[in-house]
């Protein structure tokens, strides 16, 4: 080759390293600009014209056509609803509406980028849920609450001025179906309503727009006095019902397809009708009044625990049931997807069986508050999938979730963790869709589609979930988390005289007869909250799932567990097979390397390997503390301990409830 011919190939690839560098932020939409497909559609609106941008620049195969149809077969389908259907050498994409047609086309370059056969397409897609929503919990100051991706995406000091992440934010959604946001935390203040406040979030509205996100605000209830300056918040006063009225006409003026309110009251602090003694139902129709008229609805949390309960797991399910049917039909009561609080595992909370004469949506969380943070691999959809097998997603109206992204290049902390932000959005579109065939479009779409890369990371990713209820709280041990963050182990944190259900032996119960939370009718009987053949079967401590165990009994260390061995012995060795796979995650991810690009190779090398290391810190952690209550020896077979307990009661993390620990940070032991 001659000199010159090889410095323009070396300046070429200079350039592409450049212009590609694998910094993550590409997430999966990472096909390369194509040849200039032929597409054509007849309609010119914001919305198709994304749609058609989106092809003419990757589709690489036969001429496309968009076309709006409204026969009968069409209008089935709904707004969102599309057909895609090879004819006569090209390939059309109906639909009823411009959404359906936006759909159609991330139906198609999705089939392409993970190297589907397009020549005999005929698809018919409906989304389940109408309403598909990633939850921030973002603040106004930039900070996110449980956020471990950096800072807020908002940046609200900069805006009217705008920053290009939100459109490729809106993009990302819109390519797996997402088509609601709600901005900022359930943690509200109510400068959020403030005329400057509410012309930044028009800007971002009218951005998301033509990708069909609807913009949705969480509203703190106090607001009237906050920041109208009203004496009374009581949803039954006059003045204040008129002050949401002209707030909500306010937002409408700015935003005419303005989603709706979510609202956090009288939960952890929030202000909220029972302040008045009103009820939840009295609050949100007070606010659902004002949004009725322009199609906006209210998302009511059902998230509620008081001090004074005697199982935190009850109490939604108490406060809540009273009021089944008392709701207005634009609010929908959200439910996180087990009774306490987005632990490693829980059972479905026994609200989604119970009430029946108000709409419901659950809320799960991306954002890895009780699951690692962005240092773990936790890929979500086998929690997802193990809820619908109790909770049948017919039943629900909506679907949403606590969002993983931040300003961090690579949206999500970890580069893996980009796989529950899109899972989310294909699971909120068809929730039976499997894991493993939402993991292998993801790993494809972002990686390569090398089988050997695809089949074992594939295996990873749905191992990961088990792997860390392995490590952290196996056999349905749950919220025994360091007390000033939710990242480490600190099951023996106590504060006398501070609230119990804050604690974790409030939920852990160890003493020498044995170890778990006792919710049978001999304990809080929160069993009966569930169907009665469910309630038989966990009730009974020999038919109860061994995965729920501790959840609902307090079983003796030396009951006899499925496998033969005494419960001591079996949880010790979930602890040990946790720490094992943890460690295999980093095997398999060494012999990635031929699959993957250097940078990422990295970043993700180093997050396996603090996943190991915290597994063992987790399994020493809590084998040392409870083994000072069930006074027995660690089993022979499993790996000796690293830590000294007296050491591990001493590790604080600097870090505040928005932080992910860096590996300097972490109790670490040498291997050797
Ligand atoms: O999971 C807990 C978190 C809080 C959060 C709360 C909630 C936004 O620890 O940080 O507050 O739940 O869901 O309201």
């Amino acid at each position: 080759m001659k000199l010159r011919s090889f410095l323009t190939l070396l300046a070429c690839c200079c350039l592409t390293f450049t212009v590609w560098a694998e910094d993550g932020s590409r997430l999966w939409l990472r096909q390369e600009a194509g040849s200039g497909a032929q597409v054509d559609c007849l309609l010119h609106t914001p919305v198709t014209e994304v749609a058609v941008r989106e092809l003419k620049t990757c589709w690489k195969g036969v001429p496309v056509a968009l076309q709006l149809m409204a026969d009968a077969d069409h209008r089935a389908l709904g707004p969102e609803g599309y057909i895609l259907r090879s004819r006569d050498g090209r390939i059309v994409i109906s639909a009823s509406g411009e959404k359906g047609l936006l759909y159609g086309a991330y139906h198609l370059l999705r089939l392409q980028a993970t190297g589907a056969d397009c020549s005999q397409l005929d698809v018919t897609e409906r989304p389940a849920y109408d309403l598909r929503i990633l939850d921030h919990w973002d603040n106004l100051d930039g900070t996110i609450e449980r956020g471990y991706a950096g800072h807020s995406l908002w940046k609200w000091e900069e805006l009217p001025a705008v920053s290009p992440r939100y459109e490729a934010y809106a993009r990302a959604n819109a390519s797996v179906g997402i088509n609601g946001a709600v901005l900022n935390n359930v943690n509200a203040s109510p400068k959020m309503l403030a005329t400057d406040y509410l012309k930044k979030v028009k800007v971002l509205a009218d951005i998301f727009r033509p990708y069909g996100v609807k913009v949705y605000l969480s509203v703190n209830f106090a607001s009237p006095m906050g920041l109208g300056g009203l004496e009374t918040a009581d949803p039954l006063d006059a003045g204040v019902q008129a002050w949401w009225k002209q707030k909500v006409s306010e937002i409408y003026a700015l935003i005419p397809d303005f989603g709706g309110f979510l609202v956090k009251a009288n939960s952890e602090g929030q202000p909220g009708p029972c302040d008045y003694h009103r009820t939840h139902a009295e609050g949100a129709n007070m606010l659902a009044t004002a949004l009725k008229p322009y199609g906006g609805i209210v998302m009511w949390r059902a998230f509620v625990y008081a001090p004074s309960s005697d199982d935190r797991a009850k109490q939604a399910y108490n406060e809540f049931l009273p009021l089944d049917g008392q709701f207005m039909d634009n609010v929908i009561v959200q439910v996180k997807n087990g009774p306490v609080d987005f632990q490693p595992r829980e059972p479905y909370s026994p609200l989604f069986t119970s009430m029946k004469h108000t709409d419901l949506m659950v809320e799960f969380q991306l954002t890895q508050e009780y699951l690692g943070h962005s240092n773990h691999l936790a890929y979500l959809p086998p929690m997802w999938t193990e809820f619908f097998e109790d909770v049948c997603p017919r039943s629900l109206r909506a679907v949403c979730a606590v969002s993983n992204v931040g300003d961090d290049v690579n949206w999500c902390g970890h580069d893996l963790a980009q796989s529950n932000w899109y899972a989310f959005g294909r699971m909120a579109w068809n929730p039976s869709l499997t894991p493993a065939q939402m993991a292998d479009e993801w790993l494809k779409q972002t990686f390569t589609d090398e089988p050997a890369f695809v089949d074992a990371m594939k295996q990873v990713m749905l191992d990961s979930r088990e792997v860390v209820v392995d490590y952290m709280m196996p056999l349905g041990l749950h919220h025994i988390f360091a007390g000033n963050h939710h990242y480490g182990p600190e099951p023996w944190y106590d504060v006398p005289g501070a609230r119990r259900d804050w604690m974790p032996p409030y939920y852990h119960r160890a003493d020498k007869e044995g170890l778990g939370f006792d919710r049978t009718s001999r304990g809080s009987n929160a069993v009966a909250q569930y169907p009665d053949s469910l309630c038989r079967l966990y009730g009974d401590l020999s038919t109860c799932p061994e995965k729920y165990l501790l959840w609902f009994h307090h079983v003796p260390w030396d009951y006899r567990m499925k496998s033969g061995r005494t419960f001591w012995d079996e949880l010790c060795h979930k602890y040990d097979d946790g720490v094992k796979a943890a460690r295999g995650f980093c095997d398999v991810w060494t012999r990635m390397k031929p699959y993957v690009d250097a940078e990422r190779y990295d970043r993700i090398e180093e997050k396996f390997d603090i996943q190991a290391h915290d597994a063992v810190w987790w399994k020493d952690a809590c084998l040392l503390y409870f083994q000072t209550f069930s006074k027995r020896k660690l089993p022979k077979d499993i790996e000796k301990t690293h830590f000294k307990l007296k050491d591990l009661r001493k590790v604080q993390l600097p870090i505040s409830n928005y932080e992910c620990p860096t590996k300097e940070m972490l109790p670490r032991y040498n291997a050797n």
